[in-house]
């Protein structure tokens, strides 16, 4: 039987993780190891002095990541198993008191923005105002009355829209910049996770948390169990002989542009809702499938039993809701609904509730299994393929890219392949022996790429194999 208490972090995880980002004096230092990063950033300090006149004073750098198992059930409040990618967003830069921030992206398909720290609005979508959340979030957690001016140069390799986190690194990159330029005395890596998971929340998703906590915490070699509420970790070592691909269906994924995300994010809180009256709780005070099932105190295997017992396995209409919860329409939408998901009326409570309690007990099951020296690579590829099954049927966020993907990823010798991150879009991960990433790269080149134009172009940054990189850091240069 699992229940949470099982899931003491490990101590040293949990020191690690009270204490600030590192700050590096050397870009070959804050490379860890990766030449391709190490050209980025060296070209990203001559791009900035070329724009500024001058040369940056620091370089922060933030990771995208890879979830590896426990997808759309970090709002719930479950533990989620990412690894970080070498790819980052890095941001060059140097403050001034003029209480303005310039801010510019190497890309020239990014728009420059120059406006008062103190005017900063997020309002829709543009992309920087991910970095407007992060410096928002340090400026309101930390009470700084006059946030100093900054002159900020970006440059970024995780590729946009595609699952990989590339918002929440951004996010991170530019909320670990504004602690440095305003001298916040060194907040640790919980501290900074809590914030910018709050603070990108002022985009409109509601997100839960594992992207940024894995950007600040990551660590080389390592995947980590991160879980929440207080956010805590624990280190996971992928077999020896195991590799990680990752493939993009280059369907873009932008959660933000559609309502799906916050959609899944409503029928979770619904159905744990409905679930507390049908058990007698005070359904009110009930707001996350996690919670509810700590006031039953119940183990994952049971809470599974659970939702087939108490929901019914059609999509709830809204009045059936309203009716069976004993309250008005309104009363639902401002109690249980968000401003972007007042249009729905019908909720699946069932398969969504279902899922995250499988997915949960899923990654409890692929961290015990890394655990065991004999792992077989078949077993953690088969939680894997489940994990994809289960959000391809049960929580609908895959796509049929996606799932075609799969299957010529299964049958290119694949030990396992599924969708990471948000879904709808994006990649696939898939679990490879490491003498046959060459062979399995190969196959999926020319089934998936090469057949196709558009994907053919863009191959070197869609297919690539990836093992677990170092967390946000900070590079003093002289
Ligand atoms: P991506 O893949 O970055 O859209 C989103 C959420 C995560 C998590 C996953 C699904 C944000 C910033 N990220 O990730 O918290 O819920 O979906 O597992 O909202």
């Amino acid at each position: 039987m699992v229940t949470r208490d099982h899931l003491k972090p490990r101590d040293c995880c949990a020191i690690k993780m009270t204490t600030p980002p590192p700050v590096f004096s050397s870009l070959t230092e804050c490379a860890q190891g990766s030449q391709v990063n190490h050209e980025r950033y060296k070209g990203l300090v001559d791009s900035f002095q070329a724009k500024y006149g001058e040369k940056p004073k620091y370089l922060v750098r933030a990771p995208g990541r890879v979830n590896l198992i426990g997808e759309h059930i970090d709002y719930s409040g479950y533990g989620v198993l990412p690894m970080a990618l070498e790819q980052d967003i890095t941001t060059a830069f140097v403050t001034n008191d003029s209480g303005e921030i310039c801010l510019a992206n190497v890309s020239d398909s990014y728009s420059e923005l120059k406006c008062k720290v103190a005017d900063i609005k997020i309002s829709g979508h543009n992309w920087y105002e991910y970095f407007f959340c992060g410096l928002k979030g340090i400026v309101e957690h930390f009470s700084i009355d006059s946030p100093i001016g900054m002159k900020v140069l970006l440059d970024g390799n995780i590729p946009p829209s595609a699952g990989l986190s590339s918002s929440s690194a951004l996010v991170c990159c530019a909320a670990l910049a504004t602690v440095v330029a305003n001298n916040v005395p060194s907040p640790t890596k919980k501290e900074l996770a809590e914030i910018c998971a709050k603070c990108e929340r002022y985009i409109g998703t509601e997100g839960g948390g594992m992207d940024q906590s894995i950007s600040f915490m990551a660590e080389p070699g390592v995947a980590k169990m991160i879980e929440f509420n207080p956010i805590r970790c624990s280190d996971v070592k992928l077999p020896s002989s195991a590799a990680i691909v990752v493939s993009n269906t280059l369907v873009l994924a932008n959660k933000a542009a559609f309502a799906n995300y916050n959609e899944r994010v409503v029928e979770c809180r619904i159905a744990a809702q409905v679930i507390a009256k049908k058990k007698g709780l005070k359904w009110q005070d009930i707001r996350k499938l996690g919670q509810l099932m700590e006031a039953l105190q119940l183990p994952l295997e049971k809470m599974v039993i659970v939702v087939a017992e108490c929901l019914h396995g059609e999509a709830y209409m809204r009045n059936e809701v309203c009716k069976f919860l004993e309250v008005s329409d309104e009363d639902l939408a401002s109690g249980s609904m968000s401003p972007s998901t007042l249009h729905m009326q019908k909720f699946e409570l069932h398969k969504r509730a279902a899922h995250v309690y499988s997915e949960s007990l899923r990654v409890i099951q692929f961290k015990k299994a890394c655990e065991n020296p004999s792992v077989t690579m078949e077993e953690l590829g088969k939680l894997m393929n489940e994990s994809h099954a289960s959000c391809r049927d049960l929580y609908e966020c895959s796509c049929p890219e996606l799932d075609g993907l799969a299957v010529l990823c299964e049958k290119s010798g694949s030990c396992g392949t599924r969708l990471t991150g948000a879904g709808w879009g994006g990649c696939a991960i898939s679990l490879v022996p490491k003498d046959n990433v060459d062979s399995f790269m190969q196959r999926i080149s020319e089934s998936f790429y090469q057949a196709h134009p558009v994907r053919a172009k863009q191959i070197s940054t869609s297919l690539f194999a990836t093992s677990p990189g170092g967390g946000a850091s900070v590079c003093k240069l002289e």
